[in-house]
């Protein structure tokens, strides 16, 4: 029976990712959690009774804490989703998510290399890592042209992951992952916070009370946005491909936040949204990413994979869930 490493299971893609593999594999999965004063286990504490399924301890500030799990496990797989994964904090917390997006992916490396070098390892890459575009739609080939601290480490890590494939004859690989989004999404990202927005907004329009707009910043931004677990997929297919290799995941459709808003208030019969969202110049990134939108032909052809979630359905999933977590506070 195979082992799968996953790092950053108490996210969105971690968790997900445990889900896929436990449903679709009969791998045993080592869901990787930091040591945090207060744990946090809501996204998959569905799984504890599960055999197949064992919480370990990974920070990846921590060689140690790598080494020792991957001793231990002796990985098939060794998938890394951990990151300080917020773009917007990445000034303000420059060193710990260039620690964590790019020297953790290093360490990660390393133990690999030493420890159990047959294991095919994923590190979790971003189209924030082509940032200031050059071309629509962006595909493998795109140069890389980070803006934030966030996409420089993600950069850096790329360049390490394909040099120790090199050097060492590794299985390691990065994608290239557009925005997915999902329920599981965490509540700074711009479309949860809408969601959870719209959803507070419609329950204190119920009960006739008061409330607050939603407070957003630049909403021309465009990003290409998927769904969460129809993305993980696309990551094990890539996994179990003959030679490693580099895929754009992503839906080929860019939209607006304004036409994320539109179509969210629509879901709550709101047509004039406006009057719901102030716009708040502290919000602006100190230098942004404006439009993204992503070419897959590549993973299309390759790994027969595509995105099965419409814009409209991915929206419409997350107010709904919004409106039921709204329900039970
Ligand atoms: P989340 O922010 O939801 O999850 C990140 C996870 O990383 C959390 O479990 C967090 O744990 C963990 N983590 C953070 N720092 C450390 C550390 N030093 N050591 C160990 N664990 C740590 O992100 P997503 O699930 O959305 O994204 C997963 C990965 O994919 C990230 O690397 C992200 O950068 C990348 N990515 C995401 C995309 C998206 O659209 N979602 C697109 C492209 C790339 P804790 O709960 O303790 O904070
Ligand atoms: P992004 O996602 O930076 O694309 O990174 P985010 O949802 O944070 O921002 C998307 C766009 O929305 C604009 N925006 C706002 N963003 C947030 N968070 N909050 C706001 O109030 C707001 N108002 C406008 C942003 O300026 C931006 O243009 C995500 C993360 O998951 C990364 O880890 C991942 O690598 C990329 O997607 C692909």
């Amino acid at each position: 029976m195979k082992n799968v490493i996953i790092t950053g299971i108490s996210g969105q893609d971690g968790s997900y990712m445990v889900d896929y593999l436990l449903e679709n594999t009969d791998y045993n999965i080592f869901g990787a959690v930091r040591r945090l004063s207060k744990p946090n286990y809501s996204n998959f504490s569905n799984h504890l009774d599960n055999k197949r399924f064992k919480v370990v301890t990974i920070d990846l500030s921590d060689s140690q804490s790598i080494d020792n799990v991957v001793r231990e496990v002796n990985p098939d797989y060794f998938i890394n989703f951990a990151a300080q994964s917020f773009v917007g904090s990445s000034w303000q917390i420059p060193e710990q998510t260039f620690d964590a997006g790019a020297m953790g992916v290093l360490r990660c490396l390393e133990s690999v290399r030493k420890l159990s070098p047959k294991c095919r390892f994923y590190n979790a890459g971003s189209s924030e890592e082509f940032g200031d575009v050059k071309y629509f739609p962006q595909d493998e080939k795109h140069l890389l042209s980070p803006r934030s601290p966030y996409g420089a480490a993600k950069c850096a890590a790329r360049h390490i992951v394909k040099v120790y494939r090199e050097s060492y004859n590794l299985f390691a690989i990065q994608g290239y992952l557009f925005n997915h989004e999902s329920p599981r999404r965490g509540e700074e990202f711009v479309t949860r916070k809408i969601t959870k927005g719209v959803a507070r907004i419609f329950k204190a329009i119920k009960n006739e009370q008061p409330f607050e707009p939603i407070s957003l910043g630049n909403i021309d931004a465009m990003r290409d946005w998927g769904y969460a677990p129809d993305y993980v997929e696309a990551m094990w297919l890539m996994l179990q491909q003959d030679q490693p290799d580099d895929y754009v995941i992503a839906t080929g459709e860019t939209h607006s936040i304004r036409e994320f808003l539109e179509i969210a208030f629509k879901t709550i019969e709101i047509s004039d949204w406006n009057k719901y969202v102030i716009q708040d110049p502290r919000m602006f990134r100190p230098a942004e990413v404006d439009v993204l939108r992503g070419d897959a032909s590549k993973a299309r052809t390759e790994l027969k994979w595509q995105s099965r979630t419409s814009f409209e359905d991915l929206v419409k999933k997350m107010v709904y869930s919004d409106i039921e977590i709204q329900k039970n506070k």
